[in-house]
């Protein structure tokens, strides 16, 4: 039987240059695993708890020493002791360990970061790529990019609100074609706001910052790039995170950027216009995260014609998304695994999605790391989307290359 030698913890850095954590696992017949936790900025309330030392000294306050310490004291005892790699038996442990309902104890940056790097290991001693390790034979279908090239919101310091606006390659042949035509499209854009005396800084996941007169224009100078690199709104659409768990207040929506109010159902109106305008296909949390009759109302108006993503409203967790069949709200959900904290709770709720007709798009966070683990998932659980996004800034590329070898593997076994 495979088991657990030993279990190391780091404090490392992420794209924002904020502390996270890193776990190394070893077992015992010498195979290794490292995985880091990656961590929001426009953070759902209902997440699991991300553990900061809040000691003002170090990192403003974002030092992660002590879920480094609850690691090796805590978990890797426990974990040596149990004897398997078997992830379910790995994940119930750590769910036990942590014992609250929101991983706040042990911290599910700490939990997370233990729980994919013994999948890594075990995945490397049985020498299997991960997404076979995860997925088994089953494991097949590239994901298709949900690409953001242009941020806003908390993403972005301009005056767009909307958070991420994204490009789907719908007509990709390939997912390394798929990422041609986004990567072509992202220059395109790229070398229009030059041209138009924008700024071409980029946000925290890569994509252009300008500012802009409206989403309107924003999303009107994305369908000019589609059409400028020599594509359609046929082949290439467009999809839409509000994040607007940000602009929630006393039960109205304030934009805070633009300084505009909207009740719940002018901001479906609005959604709603936009589809009618544009190419739009997929709009992620456009109601917030508490807003439940809300989002039976915007399901209900928008659900037959387009994807509605709960991020902040599902927050990868299986009773949410429970609420959300009941509720009839949403059609889909957004899966990072930091949002529940075990590789296993991640994968049931895709499985949990799927059985029910929604659809599972899994992401990354706006602070990331080199850790590519998602593209592997994405690929594992067959979802048949991921977001992870600009093709910009290498803790965005990696995921990308990680799929383009994926999907050349495949190819090679097919
Ligand atoms: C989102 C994510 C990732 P954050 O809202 O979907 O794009 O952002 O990690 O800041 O929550
Ligand atoms: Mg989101």
């Amino acid at each position: 039987m495979k088991q657990i030698a030993k279990i190391e913890a780091f404090e490392l850095m992420d794209s924002r240059s904020n502390p996270t954590v890193g776990v190394r696992t070893t077992l015992s017949d010498g195979a290794r695993g490292f995985a880091l936790a990656p961590s929001g900025a426009s953070t759902g309330q209902h997440e699991a708890h991300e553990l900061r030392d809040q000691d003002n000294n170090r990192y403003g306050g974002k030092g992660v020493k002590t879920a480094v310490k609850n690691v090796t004291d805590i978990i890797a005892p426990a974990l040596i002791k149990l004897g398997t790699v078997c992830q379910s038996a790995v994940d119930r442990t750590l769910l036990e360990l942590d014992g609250t309902e929101n991983k706040g104890k042990v911290g599910a940056n700490a939990i997370l970061a233990t729980s994919l790097s013994v999948a890594r290991a075990a995945a490397a001693s049985y020498r299997m790529p991960l997404y076979r390790y995860l997925g088994g034979v089953n494991a097949q279908r590239l994901p298709t990019p949900m690409m953001n090239i242009l941020n806003g919101g908390a993403h972005a310091a301009n005056n767009i609100d909307i958070q991420e606006f994204m490009i789907i390659p719908a007509g990709a042949s390939s997912f390394a074609e798929a990422l041609r035509q986004c990567s072509e499209i992202y220059h395109a854009l790229g070398s229009m706001l030059k041209s138009m005396g924008l700024t071409i800084s980029v946000g925290d996941e890569g994509g252009y910052a300008p500012n802009l007169d409206s989403d309107e224009t924003a999303i009107q100078i994305i369908v000019d790039a589609i059409e400028k690199a020599g594509y359609s709104t046929d082949e290439v659409k467009i999809a839409l995170d509000a994040a607007s768990s940000e602009w929630y207040e006393n039960g109205v929506y304030h934009l805070p950027k633009r300084d505009v109010i909207y009740t719940v159902d002018e901001m479906i109106n609005h959604w709603e216009t936009l589809c009618r305008d544009y190419p739009i296909v997929s709009i992620e949390d456009g109601l917030a995260e508490d807003d439940w009759k809300g989002w039976t109302r915007l399901t209900e108006r928008l659900g037959g014609q387009i994807q509605l993503v709960g991020d902040d409203l599902f927050v990868t967790n299986r009773a949410r998304l429970k609420q959300g069949f009941e509720a009839a709200a949403g059609n889909a959900i957004l899966v990072k695994p930091n949002q529940i904290g075990t590789l296993s709770e991640t994968m049931e709720v895709v499985v949990m999605a799927k059985n029910r007709g929604y659809s599972a798009v899994i992401s990354h966070r706006s602070g990331e790391t080199e850790d590519t683990t998602i593209a592997d998932l994405a690929v594992a659980t067959n979802a048949g989307q991921i977001k992870t996004g600009a093709p910009c800034r290498s803790e965005r590329v990696a995921k990308y290359n990680r799929l383009l070898v994926i999907e050349s593997e495949l190819r090679g076994q097919l």
